[in-house]
């Protein structure tokens, strides 16, 4: 099967054009002789009508535009593969779930759901989490997000919630931000939502990189297999770098210093051949145990703790390759929740209904009409054959006298398939009931998991949930609304409720938390695996530097696959003490403290060396209190002890007795961040 990939791979390169070294034609193929000056009577006179190539390129331009995603507009993708390690057939017929070993291309795309396509990367919101599995038997997407439940349950409120969430109409501001008072009051009143925000307010919602975040499936699936017996399922993504997040501050400066810092870290990093990992893996619930849990396995805004219900792994997800172009693949690249293969199954969750009929539909104004399936980064990778004809821009030419089922003249072909013969049947579940528009009483609780969360957090990762609460309701400048808030998250903690009541000026509030103390280790990022590779360090230095020490650091980080970048006051070379040189690759204004991991205090001389040192210390003080490790080398301390940093956790000083620096250091940059830095004190 390793064929589906070198498929897809064929398929594309049919449509790359490489106009490097060409002559330039009209869209005709004409040849050009002049591509500056349009066609006028006299040279300064009128322009002619008749310049067909003018109006030809002009007309090309007014229309290169096509609509934005109504939600999830600013997006980012790649290609890649999924390679099945666990055989799943025991569960699933779907072909490329069976032999171990098994390879299908895919293509991801990454998304932020709130802004516009140029807004930044790094703003606190979900991230789309869009997977299309081009397979042997159609395309399977799975649509999903870093966030694993929803705002709300049914799909009926999805235009409600995004109108709050949207910049308010009146105005059109704030740009992708839910610190404003419509989302807010749409929170109070819809209190469905209160996981989600939760969830929202965490550190989840501002994932480090694409790279170091989980994608979930959320809504409850089938599988079903060859015998037609199913299983009730949830898909999980798992990074293999762990799940790692920025910190708020630092998220709003790098929406400002870098707006693109999510896109060029995938971006970069598949450049660089550092290939992009993920786990992919199920949890299942057998069909007669959907009443055991005291949620409703239908229900969006729940999870299926994994402690009670394990994800079974069953493969592994790699992007490897940067698209050619990002409009042709990533922004026409069309996902659809309804895309699924034999063997994979809907259940009656009532927001994944809403979603079968929405993708299909906003589609066909996004792309312009029916025949979006035949942009390549949209076809199959299997051959596709119905009697669906015509539309604007349909590109197959489909020959013969026959656009009809059923016929005689082309001996009833295309012909249907069963079930034997690899058809899609679906699923025979039974159902009875009343018309009725009305929740089930089994989605009432919106309080129980919402606790369940707060209460496998840490110490840090409250504070960070409480800061983000404080900060988002601190912007809603009803008072009201920032009262109805407190009124109701002192459901989830009152400790939390009344920290938010002090901080945004409204009363206490009355209530008393649900009583739940059960906790769900897996939803803390506290015990996610670290690594040191692909996290990126900056070297702070200026001439006469010890060259041997400052060699063997960055060599050492090299190793590990840290990436570098040495930054000063110029780019070029520079000399240090014992004439060994380095290159600058970045200077203290092209770059900034909050685009590193972590920094390495070279120190040094400098023509200005007042303000060279000022930029290093401005450096240290932003990474400080950004809890991020920072290394010093011998001809750094001076500068550092000037800082507002102060020794202690995650600081690594070179000269100290006792401390083996590169490796110590290496061991901090790993850790990522140290929380238990009390960056208060002078
Ligand atoms: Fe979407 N969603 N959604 N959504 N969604 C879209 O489709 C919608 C929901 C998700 O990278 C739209 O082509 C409804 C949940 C992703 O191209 C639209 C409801 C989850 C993406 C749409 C939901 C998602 C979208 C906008 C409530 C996580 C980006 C443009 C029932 C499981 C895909 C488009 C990409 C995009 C509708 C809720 C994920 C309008 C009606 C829950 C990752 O069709």
């Amino acid at each position: 099967m390793e064929n589906s990939q070198n498929r897809k791979e064929a398929q594309l390169e049919q449509f790359r054009v490489n106009n490097f070294g060409k002559k330039m034609t009209t869209n005709q193929g004409l040849k050009v002789s002049n591509d500056e000056d349009s066609l006028k009577a006299g040279v300064r006179g009128p322009t002619l009508m008749e310049d067909f190539h003018l109006r030809e390129k002009l007309t090309h331009f007014d229309h290169e535009r096509i609509p934005e995603r109504v939600v999830h507009a600013r997006g980012f993708g790649a290609h890649g593969e999924f390679e099945l390690h666990r055989s799943m057939k025991e569960f699933t017929r779907a072909k490329f779930l069976q032999e171990p070993g098994t390879k299908t291309p895919v293509f991801i795309r990454f998304s932020t759901v709130v802004g516009s396509k140029g807004s930044a990367d790094t703003v606190r919101d979900v991230r789309g989490f869009a997977i299309k599995f081009y397979t042997e038997e159609g395309n399977f997407d799975l649509v999903g997000n870093n966030i694993p439940i929803f705002f709300i349950q049914d799909a009926i409120k999805f235009p409600d919630v995004v109108h709050a969430i949207k910049p308010e109409p009146h105005n059109e501001m704030p740009q992708a931000a839910s610190a404003h008072d419509t989302f807010w009051d749409f929170v109070a009143n819809n209190q469905e939502t209160a996981h989600m925000i939760m969830w929202l307010m965490s550190d989840r919602a501002i994932p480090r990189s694409f790279r170091m975040m989980q994608g979930f499936g959320v809504h409850t699936f089938r599988l079903v297999n060859e015998e037609g017996k199913a299983k009730f399922v949830k898909f999980h993504l798992k990074p293999l770098l762990g799940v790692h997040s920025l910190v708020w501050d630092e998220a709003q400066k790098i929406a400002g210093k870098d707006p693109d810092f999510h896109r060029r870290d995938l971006w970069e990093n598949i450049e660089h051949g550092n290939v992009v990992e993920y786990e992919i893996g199920v949890q299942m619930i057998d069909e007669d145990d959907e009443f055991m849990f005291d949620f409703d396995i239908l229900d969006a805004t729940k999870i299926w703790p994994e402690e009670i219900v394990p994800v079974r792994m069953f493969g592994k997800i790699t992007l490897n390759r940067n698209v050619d172009n990002v409009f042709a693949e990533t922004e026409q690249v069309a996902f659809h929740i309804g895309n699924v293969v034999p063997g994979i199954d809907f259940t009656n969750d009532p927001l994944l209904q809403g979603r079968l009929f929405s993708y299909l539909d906003t589609q066909l104004l996004r792309l312009g009409g029916p025949n979006f399936a035949e942009i390549p980064i949209n076809r199959p990778v299997c051959p596709f054959h119905n009697n669906q004809r015509d539309g604007f821009s349909r590109q197959r030419i489909d020959v013969g006298q026959v656009a009809y089922h059923k016929n005689s003249l082309a001996n009833n072909t295309p012909s249907t398939s069963t079930w034997k013969e690899g058809g899609y049947v679906h699923y025979a579940e039974k159902v009875e009931g009343r018309v009725i528009q009305a929740r089930s009483e089994s989605f009432n609780d919106h309080f129980s998991q919402a606790r369940l969360f707060w209460n496998s957090m840490t110490g840090p990762e409250k504070r960070h949930i409480t800061d983000a609460f404080i900060f988002e309701v601190g912007k809603v400048q009803s008072a009201s609304v920032r009262q109805q808030v407190v009124d109701m998250f002192v459901n989830v903690d009152r400790g939390l409720a009344i920290a938010i009541a002090d901080a945004v000026g409204v009363n206490r509030p009355e209530g008393q938390q649900v009583d739940v103390t059960a906790s769900s280790p897996a939803l803390s990022q506290s015990t996610t695996p670290k690594y040191p590779n692909t996290l990126k360090v900056g070297v702070l230095i200026g001439s006469g530097f010890n060259g041997k020490e400052v060699k063997a650091v960055v060599k050492a980080l090299l190793n590990q696959g840290v990436a570098v970048d040495i930054v000063g006051e110029h780019l070029g070379s520079l000399t240090g003490a014992d004439g060994v040189k380095v290159m600058l690759n970045e200077t203290f204004l092209t770059t900034s403290p909050v685009l590193f991991d972590s920094l390495y205090i070279v120190g040094g001389k400098s023509k200005n060396q007042a303000k060279f040192e000022s930029d290093i210390r401005e450096f240290i003080n932003e990474a400080y209190r950004h809890y991020k490790p920072i290394g010093v080398a011998s001809t750094g301390e001076a500068i550092f002890n000037k800082s507002d940093a102060k020794p202690g956790p995650g600081i690594i000083i070179a000269s100290e007795s006792g401390v083996e620096f590169p490796s110590t250091f290496i061991q901090a940059i790993t850790e990522q961040r140290f929380w238990n830095r009390n960056i208060y004190t002078n």
